[in-house]
């Protein structure tokens, strides 16, 4: 069985891409995730004939034996699909214009460019595959969303000729305009009054630009839109916008950038983010707004790469304890030591950690045990030269407190939630 996937938060380029790639590909069974963009799912709400989409769950994962997946490269990004990421054999074709990712195709057409749809009327024009009108006019929807109607920096020559490809196969300007418009709307506009009532614009190492934080409540879409009218407005190279919904405790960034130097992708990725040089978002749960906009302008003072590195914050030397050492001297140690955990060694590798934690699980007649038998394995490290984002994600994605620093195997450091970080992301204490 051959699938054809999108990401999450499908928008019309990924939808434009998803239907072209099903004339590519007539035998794939297109698979739509299971959250669209409003204006996506009301064009799919008028247009349901246009395709026979399933839901991930209705997908029998074990027969998948081939993977399309249109505008993303990230697991993430899929909706219930990530179990086929350890699957052998799985042939997987990916079509992209993003440059960064983690899906690995046997094949693929990954391109920087305005769209992911123009690499695939490439191939449709290739092949002389007929387009109806209907077919025409979504393209050119995903086209102009994705490249601002040919406005946005990252915008090819070849977008252009795509875009006049659709037009002579009878693409509808007026349905596409229409469909497009309501990005900007009533809610947009209270956000951009807003944002404009607290505007500051800041210069740093020749760069102008501003970052705005604002409070929204629940979710507001197309803020993309309304950053770059934002930008526009005050006439700056590169806007940023921290909307916080301080009762789901997260903040969407997004930003948008006209500068070559001033690379948006690069700033939201050390932010675990992504997107282009031109534009790109982040999600950051549990920090305070004005952590995000500090980081932001140290970021871009350190030229969009984040210069604090793990070896730069970790404790060093480390205390460790040997793997044969029994649990009631480990006990006393913790104690002595007021600290909630350290790293066990054999033969001074390191071979797992215990922590306070684990102590609970310790009966009083198994005191004379070695803490061999009671720490944990599983070592989740990480590498000297990675930012303090990286660690954080670590801890917070495994639950852990303290992470080993490992220079080529060698121990050379540890990290804790409490070190820096904290400077980041308002985590909960142990
Ligand atoms: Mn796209």
């Amino acid at each position: 069985m051959q699938i054809i996937t999108t990401h999450n938060n499908t928008d019309f380029d990924g939808l434009a891409s998803m239907i072209a790639g099903i004339l590519l590909y007539p035998n794939a069974i297109p698979v739509l995730p299971r959250q669209i963009n409003p204006n996506v799912k009301g064009f799919l709400s008028i247009h349901k004939d246009l395709f026979n989409a399933q839901t991930p769950d209705e997908i029998e994962l074990d027969e998948v034996e081939s993977l399309i997946v249109v505008d993303t490269n990230s697991w993430n990004r899929l909706d219930q699909l990530k179990k086929l990421k350890n699957k052998d054999d799985l042939e997987i074709i990916m079509w992209d214009h993003h440059l960064f990712g983690d899906i690995h195709p046997s094949w693929k057409c990954q391109e920087e460019i305005g769209a992911t749809i123009t690499l695939m009327i490439r191939e449709l024009k290739k092949r002389a595959l007929a387009l109806s009108p209907m077919f025409a006019t979504l393209f050119l929807t995903g086209l102009y969303e994705d490249t601002g109607s040919l406005m946005f920096p990252l915008t090819k020559p070849e977008d252009a000729y795509a875009a006049a490809y659709l037009m002579e196969n009878k693409a509808d300007l007026t349905i596409v305009s229409s469909i497009l418009k309501p990005a900007y709307g009533e809610k947009q506009k209270a956000v951009l009054f807003e944002m404009l009532k607290s505007a500051k614009r800041i210069r740093i190492n020749g760069h102008k630009f501003s970052i705005c934080k604002i409070d929204v409540k629940g979710h507001v879409y197309n803020l993309a839109v309304v950053v770059n009218m934002y930008r526009e407005i005050l006439n700056v190279d590169a806007a940023f916008g921290i909307f916080t919904d301080r009762k789901k405790g997260r903040n969407i960034v997004i930003g948008r950038s006209i500068i070559d130097s001033l690379n948006i992708g690069k700033i939201m990725r050390s932010m675990g983010g992504g997107g282009h040089p031109g534009a790109g978002t982040a999600m950051l749960k549990s920090v305070k707004p004005k952590a995000i906009e500090e980081l932001i302008i140290e970021l871009i003072k350190g030229d969009q790469l984040s210069t604090v590195q793990i070896s730069d914050i970790m404790s060093y030397p480390v205390f460790t304890i040997d793997s044969s050492t029994k649990m009631e001297q480990v006990t006393s140690i913790l104690k002595e030591k007021g600290c909630t955990g350290f790293p066990v060694v054999e033969d001074q590798k390191i071979v797992g950690i215990i922590s306070r934690r684990d102590l609970s699980k310790v009966r009083n007649s198994q005191l004379k045990a070695p803490v061999k038998a009671f720490m944990i394995r599983d070592i989740i490290s990480i590498e000297p030269g990675k930012n303090p984002m990286d660690a954080a994600r670590l801890m917070v994605k495994h639950d852990i407190g303290r992470l080993p620093v490992l220079d080529n195997g060698k121990l050379i450091g540890i990290i804790t939630r409490s070190d820096t970080m904290l400077y980041f992301y308002d985590l909960l204490p142990e």
